[in-house]
């Protein structure tokens, strides 16, 4: 069968990847319907080779659609996902507002698949489900094969995170500021909280009150919600002036002994992960490297000689791809594989 989908937030960085990988993937849909808010109505979207016009979120009817793909923020999310859910439509939703409801999974395919059965199975279920962030999303997918090897019990990870993570403002600022850089002496930064061109800015989110920020408490809560909760982990987050690709530098501690050439082979046999790891002058993945693909690069994997069984690695993905569209789409992809599907309307 075929399905009706829904893609809220059709005009942003993480909505246009999302036609563009329904169509690259085929999804088995009868229609796709590109929704936003009201400012963007009849605004154009590409789906493959067609052009398809933007419709109204809020006077949209949604009996019969079968899935609605969310990348519109928390405040959408909150007031349209139990909306949405309760006309019988599958929300999979981006935003960071359900990921921490404990009635509503948030789901990475190749690591929890198996909590969609359970939820399905729950007739009093919200019929939302939740995305992670994006610098977690390729963390889980490649700490899993890992974990189920040796058990993790500690992760150190540092982020590189690219501009499109702010959305296209953040795009156009870098833009702007490398252009103009030379032109104007001090750019004035708008979207960030200091010079993005020619510079990195450890600070991502709000500053919460132990120190950490807001992408650093979600990259610790999400993995505890989708891998382990017994995993400890401390996150720096840090924004550099890369367009596109999260890059991050991961330590990583096991209760057993791994070694690196273990870990590899168990990264390669992994779903989702292209392992790139010669060792020697660019036998590793950078994210310019890695855009538009679906795969996590993972790299640079050794020892980290400084706790009892430990290895050191660096990981790589398309934000807007694995960390965002397409995990939302194989998500439904997933829904539809193990029949869990339910048929709207
Ligand atoms: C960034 N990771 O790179 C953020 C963007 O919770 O979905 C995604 C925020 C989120 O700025």
């Amino acid at each position: 069968r075929s399905y009706r989908v829904a893609v809220i937030g059709a005009t942003g960085n993480v909505g246009r990847e999302m036609l563009n990988i329904l169509d690259e993937r085929k999804f088995p849909a009868s229609e796709v319907i590109p929704l936003a808010s009201s400012r963007s109505i009849g605004r154009e979207v590409s789906y493959g080779d067609r052009t398809l016009k933007c419709r109204d979120l809020e006077n949209f009817d949604f009996a019969g659609v079968d899935f609605a793909l969310m990348s519109a923020g928390s405040a959408i999310a909150k007031d349209w996902g139990p909306r949405i859910g309760a006309s019988g439509t599958m929300v999979i939703d981006n935003s960071s507002y359900w990921r921490y409801h404990s009635d509503v999974p948030l789901i990475v395919p190749e690591v929890n698949a198996g909590a969609l059965v359970a939820y399905m199975a729950n007739p009093d279920r919200r019929n939302i489900i939740a995305n992670p962030n994006c610098s977690t999303a390729q963390l889980v997918v490649a700490l899993k094969p890992l974990h189920d090897l040796a058990t993790i019990t500690r992760v150190v990870v540092s982020t590189y995170q690219s501009v499109s993570g702010a959305g296209k403002e953040g795009i156009d600022e870098l833009y702007d500021q490398t252009k103009g850089i030379f032109v104007t002496d001090a750019p004035t930064p708008k979207k960030f909280p200091k010079q993005i061109a020619f510079n990195v800015i450890p600070h991502i989110d709000v500053f919460m009150e132990d120190g950490y920020t807001k992408e650093e408490w979600k990259i610790l809560a999400e993995t505890k919600k989708i891998l382990d909760p017994k995993i400890r982990v401390s996150a720096t987050a840090v924004r550099v002036p890369v367009f596109v690709g999260h890059s991050e530098a991961v330590n990583i501690e096991f209760a057993n002994p791994i070694t690196p050439d273990e870990a590899r082979e168990a990264l390669r046999e992994a779903p989702g992960i292209m392992v790139v790891d010669k060792r020697e002058a660019g036998g590793y993945i950078t994210p310019i490297e890695c855009v538009g693909d679906y795969a996590t690069f993972v790299s640079r994997i050794r020892e980290d000689v400084t706790v009892e069984n430990g290895l050191a690695m660096w990981v790589v993905s398309d934000n807007l791809r694995k960390g965002a569209a397409l995990n939302t789409i194989q998500i439904a992809e997933t829904l539809i594989e193990q029949g869990l599907a339910p048929r709207a309307g």
